[in-house]
């Protein structure tokens, strides 16, 4: 019999700078799985979104941000009394301070009950949490499993027997902290009960109108696969992963879909797998049974799709099904660069097919780069530039610019950031961040990429451009950029512009 007190899961406010207007808001999966999977189990849960309990607001906060969410003092104040265990998502490295200082205050509070943390930056960055003032455990990599059998142990009386058994987990343990490798992941995704989306305030994600991508009404992620087994250097996602893919039966994958029309009345999916279409033959019957179906839904993959596979019929079949917008991710226009640097195993060529179809078919795309590594020289920029300007004429609509962020345990960290790195737990959202090597130099680029993209669309696809105008003026997002472009109009129209 689990134990009958509630299991706490918090998904943590988020660090901005001040002024800033950017920000994208999704109910986090990770949580809702893991709470529907414990619900599953007979456990009680309760769930304290301090992002989308308060989306709307922000307070002052330390190291010169500010936070978006309810505030740290709030969310220690709804920890209910009887609860024991306090779980925290810690996804993202950039939000790190933020983790530190709410695991903190938890355990200034509450200095007998369990803080359990989990998500990308536990698993990479557990030692930095695991302190006689921090956290007491950090579960590594996939969760549900591990927190099942993490909460068992800690309902039993003699725990610590338990918990020695559990595989993917590190702990104090005698002043020192204790840890047990990972073993294996879920085999059957299929056995999951779907993410217990009931738990968070959706009507404030919508409202917000702030997806991965663009969205316009009720929308939600959803993920068909987990993990990708390339290993691209650059890559968290292939590290948190280990390089393991496992997916879900297309059946079920759609039946999640059905559930969230039925249930929220959820129009629009945005499908954030690492690699949708690594079994192309799978995706393709999602998409045949989201067409035979007749759900009347659209969706995106903003967190990007790899190019193989998706010939002319594929892209036929996925715009008919009601996919919207595909996000492409050549990175770098520099052949150099994608095979000695990014061991990025893809073909430039085949991504400017891609992209000149889904132009024809009126799927809208967007291209990512990631650029700034010191190795990169002069000649790949000058490439990386002109294979952006080659996709502008074909018709893309939008490109996206990131630097190169060495996240932990990445291979690019390993190879040209040895050493600690400065700041890398610091904000590095939108801008490229200070410390930075060659910061104001990879920041002049990453504008002028921007900037040659905008003119040579606006020279080659004018008509686009004034069917994003038109879009800006009736409040509605077919590619991200219009989302910002419509935020500055309303901040016009209500004179807030400068609040
Ligand atoms: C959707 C998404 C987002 C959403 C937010 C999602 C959210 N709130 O969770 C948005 C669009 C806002 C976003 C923004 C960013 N993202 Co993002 N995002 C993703 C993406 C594509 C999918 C996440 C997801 O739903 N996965 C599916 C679920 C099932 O997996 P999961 O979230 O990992 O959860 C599992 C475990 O992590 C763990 N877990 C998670 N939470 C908890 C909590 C507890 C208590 C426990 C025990 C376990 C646990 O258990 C879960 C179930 O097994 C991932 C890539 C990926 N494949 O995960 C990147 C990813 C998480 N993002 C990443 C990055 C870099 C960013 C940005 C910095 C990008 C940018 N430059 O703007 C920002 C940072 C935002 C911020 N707040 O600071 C990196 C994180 C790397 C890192 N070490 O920091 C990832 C891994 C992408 C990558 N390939 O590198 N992102
Ligand atoms: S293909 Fe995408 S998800 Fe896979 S390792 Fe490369 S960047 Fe990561």
């Amino acid at each position: 019999m689990p134990y009958n007190k509630p299991i706490v899961l918090i998904n943590p406010p988020v660090a901005e700078l001040p002024g800033s207007q950017i920000f994208v808001t999704t109910m986090p999966l990770g949580i809702a799985y893991i709470a529907a999977y414990l619900l599953k189990k007979g456990f009680r849960v309760k769930v304290i979104d301090a992002l989308g309990l308060g989306l709307e607001k922000v307070s002052g906060w330390k190291h010169g941000l500010r936070l978006r969410g309810l505030t740290i003092g709030e969310i220690v104040k709804s920890i209910p009394n009887e609860s024991e265990l306090i779980c925290i998502s810690t996804n993202f490295t950039s939000q790190h301070k933020v983790y530190i200082d709410l695991v903190s205050r938890l355990r200034e509070r509450f200095p007998k009950k369990k803080i359990i943390i989990g998500g990308n930056e536990a698993t990479a960055n557990y030692k930095r949490f695991l302190k006689p003032e921090g956290a007491d455990y950090a579960v590594l990599g996939e969760a549900e499993e591990t927190m099942l059998k993490l909460a068992n142990a800690l309902s039993k009386k003699d725990s610590a027997k338990a918990i020695e058994a559990i595989d993917g987990i590190a702990y104090r343990k005698n002043g020192k902290i204790a840890v047990r490798k990972k073993k294996g992941f879920i085999k059957n995704l299929d056995m999951l009960p779907f993410p217990a989306r009931h738990l968070f305030p959706l009507e404030n994600y919508w409202k917000a109108k702030r997806g991965h991508g663009p969205v316009n009404k009720r929308f939600t992620a959803i993920i068909s696969s987990r993990g990708c087994p390339y290993n691209c250097t650059y890559c968290s996602s292939s590290v948190f992963w280990n390089r393991h893919w496992a997916a879900r039966k297309p059946e079920n994958f759609v039946r999640e879909m059905q559930h969230c029309i039925e249930k929220y009345g959820i129009t629009e999916f945005e499908i954030e797998d690492d690699n949708l279409t690594l079994d192309i033959e799978r995706a393709k019957k999602i998409f045949r049974l989201i067409k035979e179906k007749k759900l009347g839904i659209t969706w995106t993959t903003p967190n990007g799709v790899r190019p193989e596979h998706l010939d002319i019929e594929t892209l036929q079949l996925m715009k008919d099904s009601g996919c919207t917008l595909l996000v492409l991710a050549p990175e770098s226009g520099s052949q150099r660069i994608l095979k000695e640097v990014y061991n990025k195993r893809i073909d430039l060529e085949n991504i400017a097919a891609v992209a000149k179809n889904c132009s024809r078919l009126g799927i809208k795309t967007t291209a990512f780069f990631v650029v700034g590594l010191p190795v990169e020289r002069e000649d790949d920029r000058q490439k990386t530039k002109a294979y952006l300007k080659r996709l502008a004429r074909i018709g893309v609509d939008e490109v996206g610019v990131f630097p190169c962020i060495p996240y932990p345990n990445t291979e690019v960290r390993k190879r040209y950031f040895k050493g600690n790195i400065k700041g890398i737990d610091s904000l590095n959202i939108g801008t490229v961040p200070e410390w930075y090597p060659n910061s104001r130099a990879v920041n002049n680029y990453v504008k002028q990429l921007y900037i040659t993209f905008l003119l040579y669309k606006a020279v080659f696809h004018p008509v686009n451009v004034l069917k994003m105008l038109f879009d800006v003026i009736s409040n509605r997002q077919s590619i991200k950029m219009e989302r910002e472009l419509i935020n500055w109009k309303n901040r016009l129209l209500k004179g807030s512009w400068f609040s």
